[in-house]
């Protein structure tokens, strides 16, 4: 009965065709991601970027693999350096490239090979508006989202921004695998709760995002 329990809770709920969610997915390897995020930090810190339309981001990133997602006031981009140290990103961890492959491949995508994971941090009100992640060059790869840390609501919308969103609580350890008919959906993160929090990271929640940028 307990494992029966157990299947069904591990189950991919789908959250629009073509996006999955993957409840716990990450929790074997929680603790490692988290040294390994502190690792790459070290290298290349944690920093609130600022758009080009002059705001600054409320969460705070960094990045590993051959090239991070960078936006200033000349735009967005992929940089295979880092503007801040001037060096390349740090390497992607293979537990990172694994984690993200194991992910696709269950939602169905068996050829994920990525070569860039963006890093995001968010403290107590950060947030992260509608957008559209579009600055990859093949729309066929998914994106693998993996959620660590304090719980959010992750906000996930249609085609265009007007389509009204649906409500995702993500919390330690799940994973969203998203890509098919949805890759350009609009989507955001609501801002983090005054009282949300994890045992191993405190009122901090990571995100990383893996893709295929190139
Ligand atoms: C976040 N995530 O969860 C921000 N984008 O902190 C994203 O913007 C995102 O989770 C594309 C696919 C999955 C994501
Ligand atoms: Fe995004």
């Amino acid at each position: 009965m307990q494992d029966l329990f157990a299947d069904e809770a591990r189950k991919p709920v789908v959250m629009a065709t073509g996006a999955w969610l993957l409840k716990g997915f990450a929790l074997m390897q929680d603790r490692q991601l988290l040294t390994q995020i502190e690792d790459i930090a070290k290298r290349s810190p944690f920093r609130q970027q600022v758009t080009p339309g002059g705001h600054t981001m409320s969460a705070a990133m960094t990045g590993c693999g051959v090239a991070s997602w960078v936006t200033d006031r000349r735009g967005y981009r992929y940089d295979r350096l880092d503007p801040e140290t001037g060096a390349p990103w740090p390497e992607m961890p293979d537990t990172f490239r694994h984690l993200a492959q194991d992910a696709a491949a269950a939602a169905g995508f068996k050829s994920f090979a990525p070569d860039v994971c963006l890093i995001n941090r968010y403290t107590t009100g950060a947030r992260m508006g509608l957008h559209q992640d579009k600055d990859e060059v093949d729309f066929t790869a998914p994106i693998v989202s993996v959620s660590l840390g304090a719980e959010m609501t992750f906000l996930f919308g249609g085609p265009q921004r007007r389509d009204k969103p649906t409500r995702w609580l993500l919390e330690h350890g799940d994973v969203v695998v998203w890509g098919g008919q949805s890759r350009l959906n609009f989507h955001g993160v609501a801002p983090l709760g005054k009282r949300a929090s994890h045992p191993l990271t405190g009122p901090v929640r990571y995100n990383l995002t893996f893709r295929q940028a190139f």
